[in-house]
């Protein structure tokens, strides 16, 4: 038996196979766990119902979500509280700032629309979603997971404003830590190193930011998205029952280098 037996999960954030959320959906799967997902729009759709299906889910629970708007939120809730009781796990892997925001010169770059943006959607979607769940989740020792990048504490030429989103994003956590650790539920982050998933597609310099891992980091490679999902099913458990407010790298170690060695 998978050490997630038992548990249902709701997934948000899957755009494709190669998404952080599918690796994780897969482990969570492959661990016995119960899910249900949701899709940020119509054209999502079907590439989130095949996933549910090869991986042996119920097709009916899948839910239009775009986090930007409250009613859809609420929609959510409202709607898998008439299949599942109860809640176990809310996972969050969403991020986005206009395309524009994400190349060049910070100062140059930075607006205030796209500050709004880059953090309405990035970081207080996840208070938005927890606030939604909240009601489903208290009460069963529940937890939390969301997905940052270490550019929220360290520079990172060209991810700009989507620096500050997950520094909030990672502060959001704690604060909802803090908050649901007195009902039961944990919430937790994983700070992912460079992957190439859609949100990477089109982004100048991306293989150039996967050669620095394979050149920087202790382990010399990437990550892959079954190892951020083997370690989302761990936080996600009762395995790591005692843990909380946590960001926990799965970045084959980039992040503990402050030079790279000469290759
Ligand atoms: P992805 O493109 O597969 O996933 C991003 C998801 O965000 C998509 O499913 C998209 O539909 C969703 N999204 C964007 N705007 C939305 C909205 N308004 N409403 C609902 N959903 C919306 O890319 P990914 O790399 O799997 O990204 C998942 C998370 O992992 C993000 O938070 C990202 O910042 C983080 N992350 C990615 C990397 C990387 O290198 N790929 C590294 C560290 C952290
Ligand atoms: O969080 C991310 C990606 C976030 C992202 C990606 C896009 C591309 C498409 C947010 N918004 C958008 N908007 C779009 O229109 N990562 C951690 C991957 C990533 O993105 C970078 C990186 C890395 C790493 C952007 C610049 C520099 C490094």
């Amino acid at each position: 038996m998978g050490f997630m037996a038992g548990k249902r999960a709701l997934i948000v954030g899957v755009a494709s196979d190669r998404s952080i959320a599918a690796g994780i959906a897969e482990a969570f799967a492959r661990e016995g766990a119960e899910l249900a997902f949701t899709y940020q729009n119509e054209k999502l759709k079907s590439r989130v119902e095949k996933l549910a299906e090869r991986l042996g889910q119920n097709k009916n629970l899948l839910f239009a979500c775009d986090v930007s708007r409250d009613d859809e939120i609420t929609g959510v809730f409202d709607n898998l509280s008439l299949s599942w009781q109860s809640l176990d796990i809310l996972v969050h892997s969403v991020g986005y700032a206009p395309r524009e925001q994400l190349a060049g010169s910070f100062i140059e770059s930075i607006t205030r629309e796209g500050y709004k943006i880059s953090h309405d959607i990035s970081a207080y979607s996840l208070a938005a979603l927890a606030k939604g769940a909240l009601p489903m989740m208290e009460g069963n020792n529940g937890s939390i997971l969301t997905l940052t990048y270490n550019a929220a504490t360290q520079v990172v030429p060209n991810y700009n404003v989507m620096g500050l989103a997950k520094a909030s994003l990672e502060s959001c956590m704690r604060f909802l830590a803090a908050d649901l650790g007195p009902k039961g539920i944990r919430v937790n982050a994983i700070s992912a190193g460079a992957v190439k998933t859609l949100a990477a597609a089109g982004i100048s310099g991306f293989r150039k930011m996967l050669g620095y891992a394979e050149k920087t980091s202790p382990l010399q490679r990437t990550v892959t998205i079954e190892e951020i999902g083997n370690t989302a099913a761990f936080l996600c458990s009762d395995l790591a029952s005692g843990i909380t407010g946590e960001t926990t790298f799965v970045d084959a170690g980039v992040n503990i280098m402050g030079m790279s060695f000469d290759q």
